[in-house]
């Protein structure tokens, strides 16, 4: 299946080099989208220097930082425009390790979206200090409870989607920005009913340039989580009483 491999960046100047060339040796036949927020170090600069040498990497550069989701939805457009098949999103940091990428693609011929998980039997995550890994699991406990979702790693954003489950959605209506953005996907995958697998993964800490999280960010995914799973409480109880009310005037 056509593979393209999304790569968000933002002063990604010492890891990027690096990931894509982890990349471009464990899968060949991927291509390559680096998409820059007009990084100030100059990794977009960079990305054309590698993708002058490299026929099967491309960047897209954009004005300014707006934040992870509307990266990624600017490369999902992108690649649905070019009739690629299979859209990767991976961070540029080393986190998501290249070579696990075809264990992703082996699962995703199978499923409408595959993650890329650490909170599953096999996962793992490196060089976290514990309250990071309580934060992060806790985060996807809170999140699948109150969205009913049976994934693990909510948050993950080491993931494989067919072009088809991207088309099934309005990616113009959605709007967070940061952990946020990937569970908003999750949600909006699930309630369509379609099929999520999660793969395990051992997840890498950064070793260069600096973290983008920030509390905005993690109070942003959680304000939204309740917001949403209130609302699709609330529209489960409406349609309970609706049904009742026929049942009463029949
Ligand atoms: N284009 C673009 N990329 C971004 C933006 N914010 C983050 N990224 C990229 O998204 C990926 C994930 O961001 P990280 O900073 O690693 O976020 P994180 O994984 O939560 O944090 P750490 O791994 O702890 O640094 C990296 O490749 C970043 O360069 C943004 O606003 N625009
Ligand atoms: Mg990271």
């Amino acid at each position: 299946m056509r593979t393209v491999t999304i790569i968000p960046t933002y002063n990604e100047r010492v890891s990027l080099p690096l990931t894509l060339g982890r990349l471009r040796d464990a899968v060949p036949d991927s291509d390559v989208l680096v998409v820059d927020d007009n990084s100030p170090d100059g990794t977009g600069k960079l990305a054309d220097d590698i993708a002058a040498q490299d026929a099967a990497v491309h960047v897209l550069h954009r004005q300014g930082k707006e934040g992870l989701g509307a990266a990624y939805i600017a490369g999902f457009r992108w690649a649905l425009e070019r009739g690629y098949e299979v859209l990767v999103e991976m961070d540029a940091d080393g986190s998501h390790r290249p070579e696990e990428l075809p264990a992703l693609l082996e699962a995703v011929k199978d499923a409408h979206l595959v993650i890329g998980s650490r909170w599953v039997p096999g996962g793992s995550v490196v060089n976290w200090p514990a309250h990071r890994k309580l934060l992060s699991r806790a985060g996807s406990l809170y999140s699948r409870t109150m969205l009913g979702l049976p994934v693990r790693d909510i948050t993950a954003g080491y993931r494989a989607f067919r072009s088809e489950t991207l088309r099934s959605i309005d990616l113009g209506s959605i709007e967070s920005v940061g952990y946020g953005f990937q569970v908003d996907m999750t949600f909006r995958v699930a309630s369509q009913g379609m099929r999520i697998v999660e793969v395990p993964i051992t997840f890498v800490e950064r070793e260069y340039g600096d973290s983008k999280m920030s509390g905005n960010i993690v109070f942003e995914a959680m304000a939204n989580v309740t917001r949403w799973g209130l609302s699709a409480r609330l529209a489960a109880i409406q349609r309970a009483f609706q049904r009742r009310s026929n049942a009463n005037v029949k």
